[in-house]
């Protein structure tokens, strides 16, 4: 089995991997299976004129490797270009986008470095999957070095339309590093869809198969490979005891009984403040569940650093302590808003002991929280999801209640519609949403890539 090499902005290390969640285990996974390398940010910002080295951490078969930021990287590729640029453009946020001439430049200097270091490591076998928007163009400066490797890019965020791509200054220059790739792959046939249609209409691509595009004498595999989460250890996680403890103490006597829930970081795609206008709408045309239901929305602070982030987090807090003030009372509190962390136990049990799971992103490219809700339910006594048409997970979980976010009433209705839908609708519902999320798991995400990518032609000698 060929050497994995796995490039990504932050890096699991094997003892926190229960914390970060599925898909850095299966990664982990997969590079002690295989051997090999996961390279990527540290998480450390270092002054401008710090020397850049990369620290190695052996694990049996599998190194870590990583390194630090400058100061001026951090604020131009990360703020700048990957957050503040390419973060809004793919979630179709035009008017959120902001583009300046160092934060590109930015972009370009980190990715230069991160193939400059890279290069060396690696072997002439090893199979290089490289990991959404901070490093679209690593492919092509790994070629630039001599890398004739199988290289693998896969894109965890939307592929917006190519009218709204092409707004972006050097969206040409990024696309054609696509090209670079041998594989490119994509959660939804939406985004699939949209690549491809950049490629044939803006950089004159020729289709060769349904996701084989030759352009410009360079050829690439653009298909479909759905995120999922692990199955079985999130729901070994809901069905645990202590889980059964903590769904107690939040149904504790005199609580509401129905516990709506959301958990999302804190970031303008998830749309929160949509979301708790239709909590408000929910209350207004049915108001049978004032003091009946309580919406905990969890949503951890995210690159507060960037302003629009900042904005939002402003615009929940004046929200919800408007809902909670306009109907609020002694013994109910309407909209519970956590803005922390919390452990992957608890959210197991807070999922399993919410009757309906609220996902209303306005823009997502999957959303892990959708299929985690599922897979934390109790097949005998499920809640019901209701999810955004607009997140990627809509394009597989078509027995949620599928809803537009947008629509305030809409998503109340669906609200409704789950608060009072009968038992046997709830598990007809649930079982068949719970066996597509076992269909694509992590697991099977990963298989699935791999599959692809090592079936790829090599390049011509680079
Ligand atoms: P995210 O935008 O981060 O991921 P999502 O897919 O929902 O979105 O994953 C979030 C993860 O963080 C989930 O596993 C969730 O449980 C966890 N999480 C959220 N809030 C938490 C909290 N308060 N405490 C603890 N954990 C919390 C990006 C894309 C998605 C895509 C994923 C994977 O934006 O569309 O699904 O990558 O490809």
């Amino acid at each position: 089995m060929k050497r994995l090499v796995v490039v990504s902005n932050r890096v699991a290390e094997p003892g926190c991997s229960h914390a970060a969640g599925g898909l850095a285990v299966c990664i982990l996974d997969a590079l002690r299976k295989r051997g090999g390398v996961w390279f990527g940010w540290n998480g450390e910002i270092v002054p401008d004129d710090a020397e850049i080295d990369v620290s190695r951490v052996k694990f049996d078969e599998l190194t870590l490797a990583t390194m630090p930021l400058t100061e001026r990287d951090y604020r131009d590729y990360y703020l700048g270009f990957a957050n503040a640029a390419l973060w809004p453009v793919h979630h179709y946020r035009l008017d959120l986008a902001r583009f300046t001439q160092e934060a590109i430049d930015g972009y370009r200097r980190v990715n230069d470095r991160f193939a400059e270091k890279l290069a060396p490591m690696l072997m002439s076998n090893d199979l290089v999957w490289v990991h959404d928007y901070h490093f679209i163009p690593l492919g092509a400066a790994l070629r630039e070095r001599g890398v004739a490797n199988r290289i693998g890019f896969f894109l965890h965020i939307p592929f917006p339309p190519p009218d709204v791509l092409c707004a972006m200054p050097e969206h040409e220059w990024l696309m054609s590093a696509l090209v670079e790739y041998d594989l490119v792959g994509f959660q939804t046939k939406t985004d699939q869809a949209n690549f491809l249609r950049f490629m044939c209409d803006f950089m004159q691509g020729e289709m060769l198969t349904p996701d084989l595009v030759r352009v410009g004498g360079k050829t690439v595999t653009a298909s479909v490979f759905p995120v999922g989460i692990d199955v079985d250890s999130f729901s070994a996680m809901a069905e645990s005891p202590s889980a059964a403890e903590r769904i107690q103490r939040l149904h504790r006597a005199g609580e509401p009984r129905i516990n709506v829930i959301g958990v999302d970081r804190l970031d303008y795609t998830k749309g929160l403040p949509d979301r708790l206008r239709s909590f408000k709408r929910l209350l207004e045309i049915y108001p049978q569940n004032c003091k009946a239901v309580t919406l905990m929305q969890i949503a951890p602070p995210t690159r507060e650093d960037v302003q629009a982030y900042a904005d939002i987090r402003h615009e929940l807090e004046a929200l919800s302590g408007e809902i909670n003030g306009q109907f609020g009372d002694f013994d109910w509190t309407p909209v519970r808003y956590l803005h922390r962390r919390v452990d992957r136990d608890t959210l197991a049990a807070l999922y399993r002991g919410s009757q309906v799971g609220l996902v209303t992103p306005l823009r997502d490219g999957m959303n892990l929280v959708a299929k985690e809700y599922v897979v934390a339910q109790d097949a005998e006594n499920p809640g019901v999801l209701v999810l955004s048409r607009f997140a990627g997970a809509a394009e597989e979980l078509q027995e949620a209640l599928i809803v537009n976010p947008y629509d305030a009433d809409e998503v109340a209705n669906a609200m409704q519609k789950a608060i009072v839908m009968p038992l046997g609708e709830r598990k007809e519902r649930h079982a068949a949403l719970l066996a597509r999320v076992r269909k694509h798991d992590s697991y099977n995400w990963m298989d699935g890539f791999l599959r692809a990518l090592s079936a790829c032609r090599l390049p011509l000698a680079a």
